[in-house]
């Protein structure tokens, strides 16, 4: 067994959920935030059988769009403090995906 952390944009965050169970994942949404542009991000915890893997990803792939986002945040500073050196324009996603190992999962 997987466990499959996507980092997704909140605008896809709700497709991609859908998808996700429309084909009987089990998932769970985390309201996260990306630390280098401090804004809202939707983090997946999913559970999978090893099989399952590349069709999740496929799911996640399939709905997550990138995007530009430009003037990171203030909260960026803490990389220099100051914003030289920041890039003006940054891409974003489509997903992060990570893919975990699995010990046990057990629900009581
Ligand atoms: P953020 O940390 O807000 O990053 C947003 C975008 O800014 C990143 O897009 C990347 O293009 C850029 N970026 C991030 N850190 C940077 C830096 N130190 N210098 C210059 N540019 C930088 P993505 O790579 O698509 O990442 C989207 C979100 O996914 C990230 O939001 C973060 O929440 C998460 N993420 C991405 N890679 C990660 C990793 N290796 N570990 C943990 N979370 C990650």
């Amino acid at each position: 067994m997987k466990l499959i952390i996507a980092i997704v944009n909140n605008d896809d965050s709700a497709v991609v959920s859908s998808a996700l169970t429309g084909e009987n994942f089990i998932v769970t949404k985390l309201s996260t935030t990306g630390g280098f542009l401090m804004v809202g991000n939707t983090t997946f915890l999913i559970g999978a059988e090893d099989g399952d893997v590349a069709r999740v990803k496929e799911i996640i792939k399939k709905y997550s769009q990138t995007r530009t986002a430009s003037n990171p945040s203030t909260a960026s500073f803490g990389r220099s403090l100051s914003k030289d050196g920041l890039p003006s324009e940054v891409k974003v996603g489509g997903a992060t995906v990570f893919v975990l190992d699995v010990n046990s999962m057990e629900k009581y």
